[in-house]
């Protein structure tokens, strides 16, 4: 059977990128190599202490590391290393880095937001863990990089994807054409294209939320899992409740199979938790263009102006319908 490899389907693709072709096909080739730098390591995780005890085999002292800093680092080097990306700005990291002091990088085009390693609290237990990474095009490559073209609002993204290490590696990425998906087959160590054209359902029977929290939440929420929890075979409720606590694994289950997935405020967060730069924007970019949809509740989330890098929103993100039902409960 024939595959179509990632870096053949960028190319292919290229026609519709809105500006410059190589650069930003070049800048997601470079992302999918550390992503399967990173695969590797995360696959090894739980051998990362047995194999340094043997002292044997030395990952170059790598898997020592937290892997959420081995995957910053994976990441940012290969952006550093291909000269397209100007900017990184990193869940890792307060400030972000400056690239383009780098020859190689001095008039590059384009500012990464990237989450290295979502859900790393979840790598103990052998739970699926993610990277998330958002795309912004520079206003002017002749000048030192203003604030205003870090803090894009989410809308001008020029590309968005999210890498889930779980059952098996998928890395799923939209430059505003759809949304497809690539299997890593560990065997050519290639992602190939193996879910081309992405849709998410515009209602599910999944509702994604931790409620260990339920006392902190706001009302419209507490009545929205009550409203869940009904019996109505209409609306096929009442829905199942999946919650594995790593963004990038429930957001993709519910793209999969239709659901919604709500990380609300909460009395003692009441920004919410997950960061608008390097997390919901992406996840939002990639779910509307799956034909769902992201909002705080009462806001689009790709219409949040950014005031800051690390700033928290809440997020009501997935199938259409099922947002705009909990919409209506924040009204
Ligand atoms: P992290 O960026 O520190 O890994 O935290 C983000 C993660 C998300 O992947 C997940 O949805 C959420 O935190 C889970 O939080 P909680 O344990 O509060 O439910
Ligand atoms: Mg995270």
């Amino acid at each position: 059977m024939a595959i179509t490899t990632l870096g053949q389907f960028i190319i292919e693709k290229q026609a519709d990128f809105p500006y410059a072709k190589g650069e930003l096909s070049r800048l997601l080739r470079d992302i999918g190599i550390a992503a399967k730098l990173v695969n590797r390591v995360v696959n090894k995780a739980g051998l990362a202490d047995i194999l340094g005890q043997q002292g044997d085999i030395n990952i170059q002292g790598e898997v020592q590391q937290k892997l959420d800093v081995y995957a910053d680092t994976q990441f940012i080097n290969a952006l550093k290393m291909g000269g397209e990306c100007c900017y990184v700005a990193s869940e890792e990291h307060e400030e972000g880095v400056d690239l383009s002091a780098n020859t190689v990088s001095k008039k590059a085009k384009y500012i990464v937001c990237i989450d290295p390693l979502d859900g790393s609290s979840n790598i103990d237990s052998n739970v699926s863990v993610g990277t998330i990474f958002s795309i912004y095009r520079r206003f002017h490559a002749d000048r030192p990089i203003q604030e205003e073209e870090i803090l894009q609002v989410g809308r001008k993204q020029v590309a968005a994807g999210y890498i889930i290490y779980g059952s098996s590696t998928m890395l799923v990425y939209t430059t505003g054409c759809g949304v497809n998906g690539f299997t890593l087959d560990p065997s050519i160590g290639e992602f190939c294209l193996s879910h081309p054209d992405m849709k998410i359902a515009s209602r599910g029977a999944l509702y994604s939320i931790n409620e260990g929290y339920y006392s902190k939440f706001p009302q419209a929420v507490k009545k929205y899992i009550k409203y869940c929890q009904e019996i109505d075979p209409a609306t096929s409720r009442p829905y199942t409740s999946r919650y594995i606590g790593s963004m990038v694994a429930d957001i993709h289950r519910n793209l999969i199979k239709g659901g919604v997935f709500i990380y609300p405020q909460t009395s003692n967060h009441p920004a919410g938790k997950l960061r608008l730069m390097y997390e919901c924007n992406p996840m939002a970019f990639i779910v509307e263009q799956a034909g769902g949809k992201a909002s705080t509740g009462t806001t689009t989330i790709l219409d949040i102006q950014p005031q800051t890098l690390h700033q928290r929103v809440p997020i009501v993100i997935g199938s259409k319908e099922m947002v705009e039902q909990v919409e209506s409960f924040y009204l």
